[in-house]
Formats: C-alpha cells, sequence, structure tokens
C-alpha cells in the first residue's frame, strides 16, 4: 500500500507530488451519503396566477429546515462520525517510504590502504510536467547544467508523462547544491554514493567494478556485492504538499552499512607487478600478460595483475577484451613449467634421484610417428640438468617409466584440472585430461605441458606448494579467509625439487635472468608454440615460475607474457627478468631476510680499512668549529 519510490533527501523545493491528488473537500461526494440541492426554486413567470401564499411559506419553510437538517447531519457524518476514516485518508495522501541510502563498504589492501572508496555524490532530478508548467525557469537550470535550453526542453518534452526523470547523476556535492539552491519547480536531489577505485587500472581486474546504482558487476565487488552493499534502510516519512518532510513517522527498516573487505593483496607489490609486467609488455610488443605473487605460507594473493587494462573509474569508455582477469579466467599450454612436477613424480616413483642419467641423445626422440624435440642436444643429462636445460626428450624419458595414473595424479594434487576456489567470478578449472585416455604420444607431450591448460593462478598455486614443503594451499583474496592446506608431497622429495630448479637460474640455465641480488632463485622457464587448430604456430608464451629464497620460500611468482613480437621470445628473455625485477623489490618491501647475501659471502675477501693515521698527525681541517 505505501508507495515506495526513490525520493530525495536534500532540498525539496516547490515539489507538488502529480499523483497527490487535491485535499480532501468538506462537500466532496461520498457514496451513499444523502445529497440535497440547497438552491431556491427558480423564480416563476409573471403570469402564473398565485395560488394560497400561506401554503407556500409553508412549503419553502419545510423545505429550508429539511435543508439545514441535512448539513447538520452531513456535518456530523464528516467530523464525528466517520473523521478516523477521512483523516487517514488524508494522511495517505502524504506518507511516503523513504530509503535511507547506505554507503559501500570500502575495499583496502592487507595494510588497510584504500583500492575501492565510496564517495557521496548528488543526483538531480525532476517531474518534468512541474518544471515545463515554468518554462521561463528552464534557462537558469540549462545555465546550471551546461546544457543547451532547446535540447533541455525537448528532452522535458519527451518525458512529460512521466513523474521522475534524472537530469545529472552523480554530480559533485557543491554543483549539485548550485542546483538546489535555484529553487526550481520540481527539481530535486538525491543522495548516492559513487565508488572510486585510486589505484586504477592496476587494481582493476581484481576489484571489477560496479554499475550506475553501486551494484558489483565484475571481479571482487561482484563476489562480495552482499558484504559489500550492506542494505539501505526505509522510514516512512509525512511530507507537506511541496514534498518537504514534516514528520517522521516510523522507522520501517534499520538501515545496515556496507562492510569493509580487507584484502590480502599488498597494494605496493601489486604496483610493482603491474609496473614490471606493463613495461616488458611495451618493451615485447606482447598481446597480453599477467602476473601473480602469492604468499607461500598463506596462499594469501598479494599481487595479481594483467595487461591490457582499463580504467575502472570509466569502464564503459573501455574494451571488454581488456577487463577480463585473465590470472584466473584465462588459460594456457604451460609447456616446460610443467616440468617440475614430472620430475616430483620421477621422484615419488623411486626410480629416479636428482644424479639418476638420462640420456638425451641426439635431442629428438621418435615417439608414434612424431619427433620429441629439444633445442640442442644436451647429451647425457640428470635430472637437475634437465630441468636446467629443459629437455622435452628427458622429461618424455622420465613419463615413460610412469603409470599414466601416477603421473595424470601428481599433476592432480598440484592443482591443475580443478578451479582453485579461490572465489572469483570466472575463474576457469583448466584442462587436465583423464589418464585412461592417453596414448603414448600424449603422455609424452603433457610430460612436458602440452596437452593440458592451466591459468596463471593455478600455475602459482602449484610452485607454491612445491616451495611450502608439498603442503598445498588453496590462494586466498580476503584477510581471514579460511583456506584448505593439504599434503600432496611428501616434504622432502618437495624441497628436493626446489633445489634441482636453483639450478634453471644458475649459470648455464635457462633463467638466469630471474635472479634477485641476495637472495636464491628457484624457479623454472617455459616458452610454449602457441596452439592453432591444426597445429603450432610461431607465435609463442613466455613463461617463469619460480619462488624465493630458495632455502625458505616465502613468495611465489608466476610470470606469462603472452605473443612477445619482438626477436626475444623465450620465457628466459622475456618472462624470467620479470620475475626477477618484480621479486627484488618484493622482498625487501615485506623484510624477507637475504639467504645469500653476498657481503657474508665474500667474508674471506674483505678489503682492510686504510691504516689509521699516525699519532699526533695533522687532520687537513681543524678540530672543532669551523671558523
Ligand atoms: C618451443 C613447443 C609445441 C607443442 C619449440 C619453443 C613442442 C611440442 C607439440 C620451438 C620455441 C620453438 C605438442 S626452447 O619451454 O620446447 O625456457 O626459454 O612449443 O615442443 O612438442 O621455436 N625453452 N620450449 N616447444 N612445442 N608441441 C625451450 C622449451 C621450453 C626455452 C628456450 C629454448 C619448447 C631456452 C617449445 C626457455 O623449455
Amino acid at each position: 500500500m505505501s508507495t515506495h519510490r526513490r525520493e530525495p533527501t536534500i532540498g525539496h523545493i516547490g515539489r507538488v507530488d502529480a499523483r497527490d491528488p487535491a485535499p480532501l473537500r468538506a462537500d466532496a461526494r461520498v457514496g451513499g451519503s444523502v445529497r440535497i440541492d440547497p438552491r431556491p426554486a427558480p423564480p416563476r413567470a409573471r403570469d402564473v396566477p398565485s395560488v394560497n401564499l400561506k401554503a407556500r411559506m409553508y412549503a419553502l419553510a419545510m423545505l429550508l429546515a429539511l435543508a439545514s437538517t441535512a448539513l447538520v447531519v452531513r456535518a456530523v457524518d464528516l467530523q464525528i462520525v466517520r473523521k478516523d476514516f477521512y483523516q487517514d485518508q488524508g494522511t495517505q495522501r502524504f506518507l511516503r517510504d523513504k530509503l535511507i541510502p547506505v554507503s559501500r563498504g570500502m575495499i583496502t589492501d592487507r595494510n588497510g590502504e584504500p583500492l575501492a572508496v565510496s564517495t557521496p555524490v548528488v543526483s538531480i532530478w525532476a517531474a518534468p510536467a512541474e518544471l515545463l508548467a515554468q518554462k521561463e525557469r528552464l534557462g537558469e537550470l540549462a545555465r546550471a547544467l551546461a546544457v543547451d535550453p532547446e535540447v533541455l526542453e525537448q528532452r522535458l518534452a519527451q518525458r512529460a508523462d512521466k513523474e521522475f526523470v534524472y537530469l545529472r547523476r552523480r554530480m559533485a556535492p557543491d554543483a549539485a547544491q548550485a542546483i538546489i539552491d535555484l529553487k526550481l519547480p520540481g527539481v530535486n536531489a538525491q543522495r548516492e554514493f559513487r565508488r572510486y577505485y585510486p589505484a586504477g587500472e592496476m587494481t582493476a581486474h581484481v576489484l571489477g567494478f560496479t554499475n550506475i546504482d553501486d551494484r558489483g558487476q565484475e571481479g571482487l565487488e561482484l563476489a562480495f556485492d552482499e558484504w559489500l552493499a550492506g542494505k539501505s534502510g526505509v522510514k516512512r516519512v509525512i511530507q507537506n504538499r511541496r514534498g518537504e518532510v514534516v514528520e517522521d513517522v516510523e522507522l520501517v527498516s534499520e538501515p545496515q552499512p556496507g562492510r569493509e573487505l580487507r584484502l590480502t593483496i599488498d597494494r605496493r607489490v601489486q604496483y610493482l607487478a603491474y609496473r614490471e609486467l606493463k613495461a616488458a609488455m611495451l618493451q615485447h610488443g606482447a598481446a597480453s600478460g599477467s602476473v601473480v605473487i602469492l604468499d607461500i605460507p598463506t596462499g594469501e594473493i598479494l599481487a595479481m595483475v594483467n595487461w591490457p587494462s582499463y580504467n575502472p573509474n570509466a569502464p564503459a569508455t573501455s574494451d571488454t577484451n581488456a577487463r577480463r582477469n585473465r590470472a584466473v579466467t584465462d588459460v594456457f599450454e604451460p609447456g616446460s613449467v610443467i616440468k617440475a612436477f614430472t620430475v616430483a613424480a620421477g621422484l615419488e616413483s623411486g626410480q629416479f634421484t636428482p644424479e639418476t642419467k638420462i640420456d638425451t641423445t641426439p635431442g629428438t626422440l621418435l615417439v608414434a610417428n612424431h619427433i620429441v624435440r629439444d633445442t640442442s642436444n644436451y647429451g647425457v643429462v640428470d635430472l637437475t640438468r634437465l630441468l636446467a636445460k629443459s629437455s622435452n626428450v628427458g622429461a618424455t624419458k622420465i613419463a615413460f617409466q610412469l603409470s599414466n595414473d601416477h603421473l595424470y595424479d601428481m599433476f592432480h594434487r598440484f592443482g591443475f584440472g580443478e578451479a582453485t576456489g579461490c572465489g572469483f567470478p570466472g575463474e576457469s578449472p583448466g584442462v587436465l585430461p583423464a589418464a585412461a585416455g592417453w596414448g603414448q604420444l600424449e603422455k609424452a607431450t603433457l610430460s612436458y605441458g602440452y596437452g593440458l591448460s592451466v591459468t596463471p593462478l593455478q600455475l602459482a598455486q602449484a610452485y607454491g606448494a612445491l616451495g611450502n614443503d608439498g603442503r598445498l594451499r588453496a590462494p586466498t583474496f580476503v584477510i581471514g579467509s579460511t583456506n584448505t592446506d593439504s599434503a600432496v608431497l611428501d616434504p622432502a622429495i618437495s624441497r628436493r625439487v626446489v633445489t634441482m630448479l636453483e639450478a634453471v637460474i644458475a649459470p648455464g640455465g635457462t633463467g638466469i635472468k630471474a635472479g634477485v641480488p641476495n637472495y636464491r632463485v628457484a624457479g623454472k622457464t617455459g616458452t610454449s608454440r602457441k596452439a592453432v587448430p591444426g597445429g603450432y604456430q610461431s607465435r609463442y608464451i613466455s613463461v617463469f615460475a619460480g619462488m624465493v629464497p630458495a632455502s625458505h620460500p616465502r613468495l611465489a611468482g608466476v610470470v606469462i607474457v603472452n605473443d612477445p613480437r619482438g626477436a626475444a621470445y623465450y620465457g628466459g628473455l622475456v618472462a624470467a627478468p620479470v620475475f626477477g625485477h618484480v621479486m627484488t623489490d618484493a622482498l625487501r618491501l615485506l623484510d624477507v631476510p637475504p639467504d645469500n647475501l653476498q657481503l657474508l659471502q665474500a667474508d674471506t675477501t674483505i678489503v682492510p680499512p686504510p691504516t689509521p693515521p699516525l699519532d699526533g698527525e695533522e687532520a687537513i681541517f681543524a678540530e672543532g668549529v669551523q671558523p
């Protein structure tokens, strides 16, 4: 029964609600009541002969008496008998349920730095008919809105049958107040909130954005919409005919302000990752890319950035292609970075140790009429060198010693083929084909990273688990989330693989450019040709996945660069340096103690300080205060 509509909360001026009927008048016709016309009879024509004057006087007196009785009855009826009914009817015309707007909760980074804040704005709206009734004032309004007066009038006329039309939404409060102060007929204000993202494009994909009504549309704004939005309250008020609130009647529902959301993201690390990724994208003319940085012990996502990005403060102006959080929604064939898990399965089978020799000569291997190829002939290699050189032939030879189920199980335990459950909308589970269907060729190519597809986040999760003594932690975006921690690999085997992965960053490895001064780094490069229907083309995806410090891994990182177009396209040349740069600064920011301090290692070769001057030798400046 109550009229529930958007109502202004500030600046009511001259508004007459078109739906408000005129107030009840005492002479209103009401069903059932007697109505007697009190007017005297019209004068008669003179030529009518007069009858009995006394009888006529009597009749008139009777008529008057009847009429006044009727009026008294009517008055009693209205003012006493049915008083409540009419009063109720009258009040109803002026009772309104008004929304009490609540602000959307702030999103902050892990240190409380604001990433999404709601600022108060004002929307100006009008009842077109009322405004058009005083056309002479349209000029003032047009000036205040900085629009053409004719266009304004035309648009109002088109909507003359509506009771509510926004003139301009989400204005700065000062600018809106200037319009309110004009006290134009039928023009009103409505308080709202507008979302603002201070970190702009660098947090755009993770946060997503809200629509004009402040509801989450994408990203974490969507995933946590209810939490953030809260609930507007409703209060019942009495308004006068000018639309001004004269009395608060009751609170229909209590407003519940939106709650704050504290993310695991560290704004500073996020910034580093975005800066380095963007620089690499531009340097290599690449199409897209992602960086994910995880805190290994907790699984918390410290940074997640993608390129291309967009301005979340004006999302409508961006290309939808720039809005995807590729780190979670897009999959790619991981290529060689998967070899760490093939090697882990080899070690777990008991058939291999890090020192086991594998002959990769002559750098090719014929499998089911296809050639598995290394970039060079690495000859006889142990498992550590196999990783350092990234031998596809070597990985295939390990896989051929394992059951399909074992290799599948190892990949699956590390989270491939299943969504991480991080809660991000539209997360892809990737693809890991069931072991029962693998032929020899499929098994071979899976062992070095083709035939399955993964998200950058899945890859970061898997490397995080390797660095976490074989305990897989589902990545999380929100501080205080409970995430599972399951043992997926024997800690000793896990540590052994990490140590082997350090050889990738050592001289002679493919990932030397992922190095971080004063820290030991473990990781793996990958360069995958991009699959197209019918084969693989000369387009590449460059990857680096790793962790640091290798002695006690704290941060896991994944860098993906899609389609670098320069002469350099290897993972070791394109993705590895991004990892190195981001980690160098992130480790310092997070105060992670170095495990390879160059100065300490150089102890034996420390240059002795110069011998002190002999006693009594003059200093070149006099002691004490200079003259
Ligand atoms: C490669 C592949 C395509 C898919 C090959 C990269 C296969 C394969 C069929 C030729 C560039 C290239 C299923 S290369 O990642 O071996 O880390 O910096 O794309 O092998 O069988 O011109 N990595 N990359 N292979 N395909 N199919 C090496 C390697 C890897 C490097 C470089 C050299 C490939 C040092 C990749 C790196 O480890």
